[in-house]
């Protein structure tokens, strides 16, 4: 059967079709839809986790139970997985355990480009990478049996323009004959205290040369013999680059990019007169030619930034750039929030409040933008809780800081940072921006949301018990639209001696609702103080106008976009902003 398929639903069709028992992963761009399918399919079963270090521990229970189990993550994702994932390349498998990660080269939506190949070597795992949505589909159903051969997990890396690329899939056989599951009991494998690690080390070690010697012969890597004038090695999304930008150029094309075939590279390398290196981020395959003593040319044409293109494929060989499609000079579109976002009047408080904001990922990092400009730190999921209590040690006055953090990051990394907080008696104040959603990945469900990835109900954690429990005692619920309130409650957590989180809910725009009370402008009570303009709300745009011969900007209101928050209303000091009647006509007011 053929299917047209993004590289993410490649994935998906073939865990399913490969036997998984599970799919488990946490949101993250761009793997978030590989389970979003998957639990769509036919008799696949796929589950969210609070974060990917749980997510790939239930994998590996999944696969230590002899069954099959998928776990995904974005790059960024098998960092917070790390710690598990270097100890079952130890243990190795029962059943086939393959860990999807998705690279971000050139950060469309990440906050750093780290290349996820480094794993694989540091962990001494091997991976796969495709370069379409076939190979996406193949390669999955690959590691699935690699995993099982040689007693491994297995890495599977994509790129955004893999896993967000469609291409034809020819789908194979399903996987009917499931093994059933059975209970650990080889203690040297599966535990792994040190008398028994050490003999797992030898095991991985012999492992790695068994699966460089397959990768030297398979089918994955492929040699193109065209004019040997030119040869490059190649794997991934780059390989398309290079067909497209030099069709009659050599190619080895690497399907397994770790262990690295390297009799094959140094075989392909004696044959062509000039080598490249064709590869996204890190001279990864690069140094190890060099290492081996093989010269190449790679880093010194291709940069390390970014994604490649075929432009920047055709510029790097020295061919004439327009070989290659001309890059569209689009205007730039920065991400803001949506209207109606609940973020949005929290950060007008944090900036009238003049605090400094420890940020987090979500998208509330869209208060770093103007006018908001609220936002002074973010670094990785967690972070705004353990770097507003650093602040503090640091010596900053901790009724200046605040740490906002959203309630899915809360849940994914943000819980030990509270702790850590009440543990170290922190004074500092943290704000969960609670929109009952996982909204900066495409609204997915976690444990606070009351439902699973397949829409069933779930128990639903409740966040003010749950940071009670913790042992915040300055704790509260306030509702993110009442910005007054918002203001009044943060003061006063600003000024108690201890541990302070306050809870700022309203859900996010993006889950169903109905519109609240629109706004339009009233331009007889309008001073054109520009306080709504300074909300970055998309609703609200600048109007010329000119008073006593100078050019002043008036506020006006595209009701079509308006979801009638009244957050403008809230920070409009002349009550110039009307509601409109229901059943008024819609448009620009
Ligand atoms: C370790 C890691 N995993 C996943 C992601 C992808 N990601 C970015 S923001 C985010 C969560 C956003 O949800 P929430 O904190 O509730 O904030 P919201 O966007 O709803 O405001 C996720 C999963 C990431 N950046 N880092």
């Amino acid at each position: 059967m053929e299917r047209i398929l993004t590289g993410n639903q490649a994935i998906a069709y073939a865990a399913r079709d490969a036997g998984i028992a599970l799919g488990v992963g946490y949101p993250g761009t761009p793997s978030t839809e590989i389970l979003e399918t998957l639990v769509n399919l036919e008799d696949a079963v796929a589950q969210w986790s609070p974060n990917e270090k749980t997510a790939l521990e239930v994998a590996i229970g999944v696969a230590f139970g002899g069954r099959r189990a998928l776990a995904t993550m974005k790059h960024v994702g098998l960092n917070v997985a790390a710690d598990p994932l270097f100890t079952v390349s130890y243990t190795g498998v029962a059943g086939g355990l393959v860990v999807l990660v998705a690279d971000d080269p050139g950060m469309h939506s990440s906050q750093n480009e780290q290349d996820s190949r480094h794993y694989a070597r540091a962990a001494k795992v091997p991976m796969l990478e495709p370069s379409d949505s076939q190979e996406a589909y193949d390669f999955t159903r690959l590691a699935f049996q690699l995993s099982e051969e040689f007693d491994t997990p297995v890495l599977v890396r994509s790129t955004t323009r893999v896993s967000h690329g469609k291409s034809i899939v020819r789908l194979g056989d399903r996987v009917t004959d499931l093994p059933t599951a059975q209970a650990p009991q080889d203690l040297a494998k599966y535990v792994m205290i040190p008398a028994f690690a050490r003999q797992r080390h030898r095991v991985v070690e012999d492992r790695q040369q068994r699966l460089r010697a397959w990768a030297e012969t398979a089918e994955v890597t492929r040699v193109e013999y065209r004019d040997r004038a030119v040869g490059i090695i190649t794997s991934g999304i780059n390989y398309q680059y290079v067909r497209e930008v030099a069709p009659e150029a050599s190619v080895l094309k690497l399907g397994m990019v770790y262990p690295w075939p390297i009799e094959a590279m140094r075989a392909f390398a004696a044959q062509v007169d000039t080598l490249y290196v064709v590869e996204e981020l890190d001279p990864f395959i690069e140094e190890q030619l060099r290492a081996e003593g093989i010269a190449v040319t790679g880093k010194s044409r291709f940069p390390i930034f970014g994604e490649l293109s075929p432009k920047i494929v055709a510029e790097g060989l020295g061919l004439p750039a327009e070989t290659a499609p001309a890059a569209q000079d689009l205007p730039l579109r920065p991400p803001t929030l949506c209207p109606g976002c609940p973020h949005r009047g929290v950060f007008a408080v944090l900036r009238k409040l003049g605090v400094t904001v420890t940020g987090d990922i979500g998208c509330y990092t869209l208060g770093v933008g103007a006018p908001l400009s609220a936002l002074h730190t973010c670094v990785c999921m967690g972070a705004a809780i353990g770097v507003a209590h650093g602040l503090e040690k640091a010596g900053v006055d901790p009724a200046k800081v605040v740490g906002v953090i959203g309630d899915s990051t809360f849940l994914h990394s943000g819980i030990t940072g509270v702790l850590d907080m009440v543990y170290n008696h922190s004074r500092a104040t943290i704000l969960i921006l609670d929109n009952g959603t996982t909204a900066m990945t495409g609204r997915q469900e976690h444990p606070g949301t009351g439902k699973t990835l397949a829409g069933a109900a779930a128990p639903q954690v409740d966040l003010e018990a749950l940071v009670r429990a913790l042992g915040v005692e300055d704790a509260a619920v306030v509702a993110a639209y009442d910005i007054k309130a918002v203001e009044a409650r943060i003061k006063q957590s600003l000024a108690h001696d201890g541990p302070s989180v306050l809870i700022l809910r309203h859900p996010c725009m993006l889950i169903p609702h109905e519109a609240g009370v629109k706004r339009t402008v009233n331009e007889g009570a309008c001073k054109l103080c520009g306080a709504c303009l300074r909300l970055g709300c998309p609703a609200i745009s600048k109007v010329p106008v000119e008073v006593n011969g100078k050019v002043r900007h008036r506020p006006a209101i595209d009701l079509l976009l308006c979801q009638g928050c009244g957050v403008c209303a809230e920070v409009c000091a002349f009550n110039a902003l009307d509601p409109v009647p229901d059943g008024e006509p819609v448009g620009v007011a």
